[in-house]
């Protein structure tokens, strides 16, 4: 992996956005609340100031992330596919190849017109001109510089805050850090959120809309999960480990399982909970969380963790994909959690 870090500044990227006529957005696949919120705030300003814009999502994408777009507002790669007559792409919450699969033949067609936005620290060379922010606690963060730098009203006057770009900013924004609790939900957070409610954002509806809003089989399926929850270091790590059968059986679908692997945290002795999901025969995914313990010591750094199995992400949220059976994936887990062990915690 070579030498992730911004390549441009905002003046220059907002000068080649006023120069294109159709722009392209996408993002990292499954996409989450900031990479959603990155899409569409980018794609409101960007039609504001008359730009012909094509914005995607990628893969499966949950109801209630779907639900953040207007009608016709966001299409679904690979159902739809990104056309490279497209005069630019801006690539949003992401610089890493392996979470555009669907997108790689555009992107790479794109070579040399392809614009980054992202706040992870680890990444490829996909966009020539990039900017890669990881002090910000969301992509939504360095969207809203582009967009005041555009000179882009984040609510239209006289128009409601619902669907605008200060909603999709503060969705990234909320959900990044766990709705303003991780240790990255910093002053500049807090600061931009209250310029945000000024404007009108609803967050009590938004949360709702977001994290109140699942299908009883979610609870079938989470019950199913807590069953295979075992215990690792003395207590300090937590791991769920779901099957596909566990998922048809609850007449679930992989979507029902978002922010599972949060619950563990809610144990006090838990600094670090793992969640691995069969996702075909031979791929597993995981997913990492960890947080700060109660005598002040920082959280396990489970982007350090991941990258131990070829995946990243933040400090405190990380996940990694591993070519294996589930039981394979969770031996390789366990062997790494062994010399996690040594570590200060
Ligand atoms: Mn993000």
């Amino acid at each position: 992996m070579s030498r992730y870090a911004s390549t441009s500044d905002l003046s220059s990227i907002a000068a080649r956005l006023r120069s294109a006529a159709h722009i392209t957005i996408v993002t990292h696949a499954k996409p989450d609340g900031d990479a959603a919120g990155s899409v569409l705030a980018l794609a409101r300003a960007l039609r504001a100031i008359g730009k012909s814009v094509d914005a995607f999502f990628t893969g499966v994408v949950e109801a209630n992330i779907m639900a953040l777009a207007l009608p016709g507002e966001v299409l679904v790669a690979p159902a739809a596919m990104p056309s490279a007559t497209t005069d630019l792409v801006v690539l949003v919450d992401t610089g890493a190849w392996s979470q555009v699969e669907p997108l790689h033949d555009f992107l790479r067609a794109m070579a040399g017109r392809v614009i980054g936005l992202d706040h992870h620290a680890r990444g490829d060379e996909i966009a020539s001109d990039r900017i890669v922010d990881p002090s910000l606690a969301s992509a939504t963060q360095l969207v809203v510089k582009l967009v005041d730098e555009l000179g882009v009203p984040l609510v239209c006057p006289g128009a409601s805050a619902n669907f605008s770009i200060a909603e999709a900013v503060f969705t990234g924004l909320a959900t990044d850090t766990g709705w303003f609790r991780f240790q990255s939900a910093d002053a500049a957070v807090y600061a931009l959120a209250a310029r945000l409610l000024a404007l009108g954002v609803d967050k009590i509806a938004l949360y709702q809309r977001l994290e109140e809003n699942w299908p009883a089989t979610r609870l079938g399926m989470m019950a199913r999960a807590l069953s295979s929850l075992t215990f690792h270091q003395d207590g300090r790590v937590a791991m769920m480990c779901i099957s596909l059968n566990d998922i048809n059986a609850a007449g679930a679908s992989s979507t029902d399982l978002a922010g599972f692997v949060n619950i563990p945290l809610a144990i006090g002795s838990i600094g670090m909970s793992i969640v691995l999901t069969e996702a075909e025969s031979n791929l597993t995914r995981a997913s990492f969380r960890s947080k700060p313990s109660l005598s002040k010591l920082p959280p396990i750094d489970v982007n350090a963790f991941a990258a131990r199995f070829g995946g990243g992400g933040h400090v405190q949220a990380a996940g990694a994909k591993f070519r294996l059976p589930l039981d394979q994936a969770r031996l390789e887990v366990e062997r790494e959690l062994l010399t996690l062990c040594s570590a200060p915690q």
